[in-house]
């Protein structure tokens, strides 16, 4: 029988939530083994602030677990999100997943199928596109990099705090894809099936692009457990464990 391809993102992992990082490890050592692919849409990490905190033990212990999946057989692809942007060439090294670019267009049983993390969707949400345009400057990054790690972890805390009490003045609408969005994204890629992260609002969105049906899948976040879009042959089916 055919393997299914994996979706996994948001799983914001941190030291802070073990039980969470469980899950992901049993996900590794489970499904994922039965994987033909694993994609990770962004928001692996809770935040990422340069791959010398590779030396952290967690990330060290998921990049290994991850390693060990890749050296098994199974393609790892993992597309930036807001939290972990900065993930780079040494988290590639030693976890064996590939960086994908967001938007990414792949194949997936014989529908062309786009993958995004989600947040370039939130059009309506200007404060925070003004803030990731210029986080996704290479001179701001190259600045930002350049700091000691110990600096960085606290710039990146307190930056948690801030989006946390910011996104409290933001209406649910704000923080959702905008509907023009999604339309001119599966447009321009011209694909009817459309999946993402960062919303944190999982669910399966019927559509239609230019005369066609179409689909667009929100993977959820691993804040209560894991979930996951499980994808082969026959279509799309959430998993939760
Ligand atoms: O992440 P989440 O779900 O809380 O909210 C996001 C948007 N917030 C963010 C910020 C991240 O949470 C922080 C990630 C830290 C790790 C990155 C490390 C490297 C960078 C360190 C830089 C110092 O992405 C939030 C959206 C929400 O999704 C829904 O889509 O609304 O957007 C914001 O909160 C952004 C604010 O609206 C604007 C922020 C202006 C910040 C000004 C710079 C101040 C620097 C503070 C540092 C002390
Ligand atoms: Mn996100």
């Amino acid at each position: 029988m055919q393997r299914p391809t994996l979706f996994i993102a948001d799983l914001h992992l941190t030291p802070e939530r073990p039980q969470i990082n469980a899950a992901f490890f049993a996900f590794l050592a489970g499904p994922a083994t039965q994987a033909q692919a694993l994609y990770i849409l962004g928001d692996f990490f809770e935040a990422w602030v340069g791959d010398d905190d590779l030396a952290h033990p967690l990330h060290a212990q998921v990049a290994a677990a991850l390693k060990r999946l890749a050296q098994a057989g199974v393609p790892i692809h993992v597309m930036h999100g807001n939290r972990d942007f900065l993930l780079a060439e040494a988290f590639c090294q030693a976890s064996g997943a590939t960086l994908m670019a967001d938007p990414s267009i792949i194949e997936l049983n014989g529908e062309k199928t786009l993958l995004m993390h989600g947040d370039t969707l939130c059009t309506d949400d200007v404060a925070y596109q003004a803030f990731r345009s210029q986080t996704r400057e290479p001179n701001w990054q190259a600045a930002f990099l350049a700091k000691p790690l110990g600096e960085r972890l606290a710039l990146a805390g307190a930056l948690r705090t801030q989006s946390e009490q910011t996104k409290a003045d933001k209406t649910p609408e704000i923080m959702d894809v905008h509907p023009k969005a999604v339309n001119q994204a599966l447009h321009q890629a011209g694909c009817r099936r459309l999946i993402h992260g960062h919303t944190h609002r999982p669910a399966r969105h019927p559509l239609e692009i230019d005369g066609h049906s179409a689909e667009r899948w929100v993977l959820p976040a691993w804040y209560e457990g894991a979930g996951w879009l499980q994808c082969d042959a026959t279509g799309c089916q959430m998993k939760h464990s």
